[in-house]
């Protein structure tokens, strides 16, 4: 098994913004969302932004993939809420007019968030020896709890094939509100080497310990306690730790907005955890002959408020081909937020963990509280894997092109909540989306294609 899984590699798939990015201010606990509610959004920026990121790992020698936007308007959802008319446009205008919000939550794009669509356990983890999939439920938002059918219905017409392993999302109540691998984190020396999985939750039923007093918890222990087994990982090699409630009250409505780990290194603020040195020991522990490297920052650096405006954690760390140490991928935020952008500064000149330190406007999707880490999601891949993936997925210059000129010839400059009724909306929708499952060769996987 180890001689075959030479030469794996993590490969990030990001998800692709999709043509009604708007801000509705969904999201009760994500202070950018409520922030950003009400103004007008521009759907072809976005996407392009995501795209000029992706193109730059690219170009840095990264393997890159991307997942498709889901259907919105999701008409099928209004329907299974009472909304009717003779028509589509008549059951979008009776939306519009008797629940503008959940028209909106209909209508979000906020699938592109692929750090939430699921957790993935690579083979070298699973005692089966296949890549694991569990889509994320997304019960804490409505307008998240939408996606998983069309994110399980995607994964499965992309990672096809006996080494692939497909969960259905978990029940959806309370006690098992799951939000995928934005609290989910992989350690290890090689990456098709068996690792050690870590899981950050903000509630258990069995903690001694109070919660978050202001903001919900969008992550249960029981949740990944599941996972860990439908995933078939030996419980040595997982880990499991509380988010400190006091990150989740200033803002930190998932784990990556205050944490991020790559290989055999954790970034993170001293706020994250609520009990941070067993963290470290049981990583220690679990990680075995390798050793763990941490960077922890105080907030006396970083305060978790800079933490969650900058989005710092919310930064990519990669392992660039022929690179030492680790390339981080932060949102522009970090360069205007003077605690932050020192506290890089200083951290790129010692070069320790971190080797470099890149910039990228991707600030469409953080006005809804989405940075670089929220829009990936990581996929250790065998060489035989990305071998005989038959979708076109895998970022190239050709592919690059024709998304290019996808999103130039089908997406709105600018988009306000008000225009979601719009019926063309969802025509132009529609017919991006066609195009692009010929794009990538993905087959029919929408609704209104087989419908
Ligand atoms: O679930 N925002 C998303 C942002 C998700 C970020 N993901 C990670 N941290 N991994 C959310 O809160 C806002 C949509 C709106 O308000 O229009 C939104 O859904």
């Amino acid at each position: 098994m180890e001689s075959q899984n030479k030469g794996s590699v993590e490969v990030n798939f990001d998800g692709l913004v999709g043509p009604t990015h708007n801000f509705a201010g969904l999201s009760f606990g994500n202070v950018a969302s409520s922030q950003h509610g009400g103004r007008t959004s521009s759907p072809r920026q976005a996407a392009l932004q995501g795209l000029e990121k992706m193109k730059a790992l690219v170009a840095m020698g990264m393997k890159q993939g991307i997942l498709p936007p889901h259907e919105r308007p999701h008409l099928p959802t209004l329907k299974k809420l009472g909304f009717q008319g003779k028509d589509e446009p008549a059951i979008l205008a009776s939306a519009a007019g008797l629940a503008p919000n959940l028209l909106a939550s209909v209508s979000s794009a906020s699938n592109m968030w692929v750090a939430n669509a699921a957790t993935v356990s690579p083979f070298a983890d699973a005692a089966d020896g296949r890549t694991h999939f569990t889509p994320a439920n997304l019960i804490s938002m409505p307008h998240r709890s939408i996606e998983p059918p069309i994110t399980s219905k995607i994964l499965k017409a992309i990672f096809k094939g006996d080494s692939y392993a497909h969960h259905s999302a978990l029940p959806r109540t309370p006690a098992f509100s799951d939000e995928g691998a934005a609290n989910h984190t992989r350690f290890c020396s090689q990456y098709g080497e068996r690792g050690v999985e870590f899981f950050v939750y903000g509630v258990s039923a069995k903690s001694t310990s109070t919660g978050p007093k202001k903001y919900p918890a969008r992550q249960t222990r029981e949740a990944f306690e599941a996972i860990a087994r439908s995933h078939q990982l030996d419980t040595k090699n997982s880990v499991f730790a509380q988010q400190n409630p006091e990150a989740i009250d200033a803002g930190v409505f998932h784990n990556d907005v205050i944490s991020v780990g790559n290989r055999d290194l954790l970034f993170f603020h001293e706020k994250a955890f609520l009990d941070t040195d067993k963290v470290k020991s049981d990583l220690d522990r679990a990680m075995g002959v390798h050793e763990m490297s941490y960077i922890e920052v105080p907030s006396a650096s970083v305060s978790l408020d800079d933490a969650v405006t900058s989005y710092l954690f919310n930064s990519q760390l990669l392992s660039v081909p022929n690179t030492e140490g680790s390339v981080m991928v932060v949102p522009s935020e970090c360069a205007v937020n003077v605690a932050v952008k020192s506290y890089l500064d200083e951290l790129e000149k010692s070069q320790v963990g971190v080797n470099k330190v890149v910039y990228y406007d991707l600030g469409q999707s953080m006005s809804n509280g989405g940075g670089p880490a929220c829009l990936r999601l990581r996929v250790v891949m065998s060489p035989e894997q990305i071998k005989t993936m038959q979708a076109r997925v895998l970022l190239n210059d050709d592919l690059i092109a024709d998304l290019e000129a996808w999103i130039n010839s089908n997406y709105r400059d600018e988009l306000h909540p008000d225009d979601l009724a719009d019926p063309s909306l969802l025509a132009e929708s529609r017919k991006a989306l066609d195009e692009l499952t010929s794009i990538l060769k993905l087959g029919s996987i929408y609704e209104f294609q087989t419908a």
